[in-house]
């Protein structure tokens, strides 16, 4: 499979994470992206598309925050990463504060996600790998590309960052297909957790279908999204298609899911896909909890080449570091018929 990743996208190391709290190692780190490429063997680095694409998802405003907030926080006398404490909840007037802790607050939705000096590098290279694996389909060199992204993109919103999530870049890549022509584009959601960010970048656009398997937000992060009642709004109404599933899942329930997935997606009439590959569907992820084997993961890729879509796979989750790498090669194997 032809994989894109660039070198920068090793810089963003986060030290640790508030979770169940209490302080923990940061489970999204650079070890994951190794465990990933000694599975997969070489790599493309991605060409620099600048920040056209990424704009036309993301608030400028926000891009810029993300650009400088970790200068701000060493300019503030802190040390190690920035991360958000208080938030402007529901109500609260748009203020335009200068403070650092104001203005992580006003673009963070958790305290899980900290911006370390090397995190909007590492995003910027994220979001290049997703455009050039989408350059690579577009183009016709091959059918299916992955983008091997860290940080992970779908929980980031047009303006907010979170879950590990800065910028979302199986949305960069939907809106720079359809841009391009090559809609209708359906984005395919398989990582644990619900892509909060995908769903509210295109909750009210028509001309991208999102659909997401991931475990009930009733239980799980991200909470309040997810649920099967959101269905998207405005010319997005019923573009927007939810399967949550219980925890301790295993194949027998996951298959349904996924050809209801598939189904929707063939009615919708896309003509690209976007998947959202995440590994922390596997049994023994230290923060998620389905029970899928290595083997399933090769199911999922199969399953989805049944749509016989050019296809751009943008790498999500999974923190089980010493599975990851077998298991996004199993996934991308079944994706390449193998
Ligand atoms: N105590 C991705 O897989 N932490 N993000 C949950 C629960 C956030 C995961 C804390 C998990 C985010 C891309
Ligand atoms: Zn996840």
């Amino acid at each position: 499979m032809l994989t894109f990743c660039s070198p920068a996208q090793s810089s963003h190391a986060p030290l640790r994470e508030l979770h169940n709290g209490g302080w923990m190692d940061h489970a999204e780190s650079p070890a994951r992206l190794a465990s990933m490429r000694a599975a997969l063997g070489a790599v493309r680095e991605p060409a620099d598309h600048g920040l056209a694409p990424i704009l036309a998802v993301h608030d400028a405003g926000y891009v810029a925050f993300l650009q400088g907030a970790h200068d701000a926080w060493l300019a503030a006398g802190r040390e190690g990463d920035a991360i958000p404490y208080a938030f402007p909840v529901r109500g609260r007037r748009p203020l335009a504060l200068e403070r650092i802790d104001a203005r992580l607050g006003r673009y963070g939705f958790d305290a899980a996600t900290p911006i370390a000096a090397g995190t909007w590098a590492s995003a910027y290279g994220a979001a290049q790998s997703a455009l050039s694996a989408l350059d690579a389909v577009a183009s016709g060199e091959v059918r299916q590309a992955f983008a091997l992204c860290r940080p992970p993109g779908h929980h980031a919103g047009a303006d907010y960052f979170g879950g590990y999530c800065y910028l979302n870049n199986a949305a960069i890549a939907a809106r720079a297909a359809a841009a391009r022509g090559l809609g209708p584009v359906a984005v395919l959601d398989v990582d644990y957790h619900h892509g909060n960010g995908t769903q509210d970048i295109f909750h009210e656009d028509g001309s991208v279908f999102f659909v997401s398997i991931h475990a009930d937000p009733v239980r799980d992060y991200p909470y309040y999204w997810g649920h099967a009642d959101e269905r998207g709004a405005g010319d997005g109404e019923g573009a927007t298609l939810n399967l949550p599933l219980p925890r301790g899942t295993r194949w027998d329930t996951y298959e349904g899911a996924l050809g209801k997935a598939l189904e929707a997606i063939a009615a919708f009439g896309a003509k690209t896909l976007i998947v959202s590959y995440g590994a922390d569907t596997f049994e023994s992820d230290p923060i998620s909890h389905f029970a899928l084997t290595t083997d399933d993961m090769a199911r999922i890729g199969a399953g989805v080449a049944t749509l016989g879509l050019p296809t751009v796979t943008v790498m999500e989750g999974g923190y089980d570091v010493a599975a990851l790498g077998r298991n996004v090669a199993a996934f991308l194997a079944g994706l390449e018929g193998t």
